[in-house]
């Protein structure tokens, strides 16, 4: 057995900290230049082994990468045992591991196994996994000298979507119950599921099973291609934006939602169905243009409510009793959240941005279903509902809700449970849309967008910032909230927001109106209180 002082002193060595700025382990782990990365990587390394022993040799994924941030930044989170993100209470030790001086880092690491009382004779396992950053292999020889340095085992996955290395890291703790923890496992699950359903659909008149998609020039369009071909004969995927082209760069998910627009280099024609991925392939958003060259965009509300629509629909053909919710944040769309409401009268809740909320509260229902408007979302399953459906599968007498429980177990194994999956969540929405023999546009009708505006603000300092009732009220700076309150009262149908981001040193304003000049007259009024209130600096947003 190493000796924890030694060994990890040894490696240490070759990741120096060389950075002085303090970094947090934010909504989404440690992100930053990667030049700024390598101790910290090797740090997580060393955590990730940590947090393994601590849960009896479970294994605990270690994910490089920077998602939809340009390609001269990295990042990485760290994944527990069943594939969801890290214990909140880690968090902070993560924080002050990657923060301490080199000659700090030993006491630190004492500190962490002498609170979690971890037994470092214990075995260790920690699967890696990583975009297609040009920075991201050496990021990971870091990690790998980390978990190694504390005599830990590593399953090193190579190029793999965030949420693949997530359902990889739930497969493992699972002894394969969950899937087999293989790229072909994953690809196996999710397209026999499909096909199953499929089968049973039969023809369809309006449902076109075509689909063109941007992958950011991510890790995404690899891993697609890889289903992709599966499907062949039932369903095509074109795939663009394949890394011929700048990661993330005027293309990808969060380009299209924040600019409301399609990729650069993509002409959208007329009808065709289109969809995003961001650089990690945790998110994903639908898009078409009309015929009088409209630009339609189908977000993470849109998609949430075409799950929970199809859910319910079969839920109730099973002639079960389930309790199934829906999750938002803020920037869900206000007419997102009265369609939920007033149509398809299910709960919904509204949780603060960053996927650990929603699924924290996705956890409460036994069916739960969450998105960030951003496209980021998945549906959980808990073990009640599943037992529900199980036993309807088996013992239904009526032979009509014996088929519909088996379906919805079937499509149970289409859904990445362990968090949001641009692949998976598109087979979803193909499948839903075949099930309903919809077109885009027929989906796109379900209930119109307000207008809405995203504008960022630099200010001096963002830690002043101070939001409640999940970041729909600012408390501080003082007088904010009441400026903004006097602002939404102009617009029909006003609602607005400011909160502080917690990935990027600004402060990020959210309005929408009944159409999109209020929307944007909204947004430039807010941010320019919030400006004046808060300090900003640079020059004012303009659109
Ligand atoms: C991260 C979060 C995402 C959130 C975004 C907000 C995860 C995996 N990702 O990308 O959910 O919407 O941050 O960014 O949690 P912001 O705080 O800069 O607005
Ligand atoms: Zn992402």
């Amino acid at each position: 057995m190493a000796n924890l002082t030694t060994v990890t002193r040894i490696s240490q060595e070759k990741h120096p900290r060389n950075i002085s700025k303090h970094l947090n382990y934010g909504t989404a782990g440690f992100r930053s230049r990667a030049t700024e990365l390598d101790h910290i990587l090797y740090r997580m390394g060393v955590l990730a082994a940590l947090r393994s022993k601590s849960k009896d040799g479970d294994t605990i994924g270690v994910m490089i990468t920077a998602s939809h941030n340009p390609e001269e930044d990295n990042g990485v989170k760290l994944i527990d045992p069943l594939g969801e993100m890290l214990e909140s209470s880690w968090e902070k030790h993560a924080t002050c591991l990657a923060n301490a001086g080199d000659e700090e880092f030993q006491v630190v690491l004492s500190e962490i196994v002498e609170t979690f009382k971890i037994d470092m004779n214990c075995k260790s396992s920690v699967a890696i996994g990583m975009d297609t950053r040009a920075s991201s292999p050496g990021l990971n020889t870091a990690v790998v000298d980390g978990v190694k340095s504390v005599d830990g085992l590593c399953f090193d996955y190579g190029t793999i979507t965030t949420p693949q290395l997530h359902y990889m890291v739930r497969c493992i703790n699972t002894r394969n119950a969950y899937g087999m923890a293989t790229i072909e496992g994953y690809c196996n699950k999710l397209s026999k599921a499909l096909k199953n359903i499929w089968q049973n659909q039969g023809e369809r008149k309006v449902y076109k099973p075509h689909i063109i998609v941007d992958c950011a020039n991510g890790v995404g369009a690899k891993r697609l291609k890889d289903i992709a071909e599966r499907f062949d004969k039932i369903l095509s995927i074109e795939i663009r934006n394949a890394g011929e082209g700048k990661l993330n760069y005027r293309c990808g998910a969060d380009y299209v939602k924040v600019n409301q627009r399609g990729p650069e280099g993509i002409d959208c024609i007329e009808g065709q169905k289109y969809a995003s991925f961001d650089g990690d392939a945790d998110r994903i958003v639908f898009y078409y243009t009309d015929k009088d060259n409209i630009f339609h965009l189908l977000d993470g509300d849109k998609v949430a409510t075409l799950i929970a629509s199809y859910l319910i629909g079969l839920i109730r053909k099973c002639g079960l009793e389930l309790n199934l919710g829906i999750v938002q944040t803020a920037y869900a769309n206000g007419n997102s959240t009265a369609y939920i409401q007033d149509e398809l009268k299910v709960p919904v809740a509204c949780v603060c941005t960053g996927v650990k909320h929603l699924h924290r509260k996705a956890l409460e229902f036994e069916i739960g279903v969450y998105f960030e408007a951003n496209g980021h979302g998945t549906i959980l399953f808990s073990d009640s509902a599943l037992s529900k459906i199980e036993s309807s599968c088996s013992s239904s007498s009526n032979e009509s809700e014996k088929l519909s429980a088996n379906e919805l177990r079937t499509f149970v194994d289409l859904v990445n449970q362990t968090v949001g999956d641009s692949i998976s969540d598109m087979l979803i929405v193909e499948t839903i849309l075949r099930d309903k023999d919809w077109d885009v546009a027929d989906w796109d009708k379900s209930y119109r967008n307000l207008a809405n505006r995203l504008l960022v603000v630099k200010v001096n300092d963002r830690s002043v910032f101070e939001t409640t009732n999940a970041e729909r009220t600012v408390i501080k700076p003082t007088g904010l909230q009441k400026a903004i309150d006097d602002h939404v009262k102009l617009f029909p149908n006003g609602r607005s927001f400011v909160r502080p981001s917690g990935t990027e040193d600004v402060v990020r304003i959210y309005a929408e109106s009944d159409t999109q000049e209020n929307a944007d007259q909204l947004a430039l009024a807010v941010a320019k209180s919030t400006y004046d209130l808060a300090g900003g600096t640079g020059n004012l947003p303009t659109l």
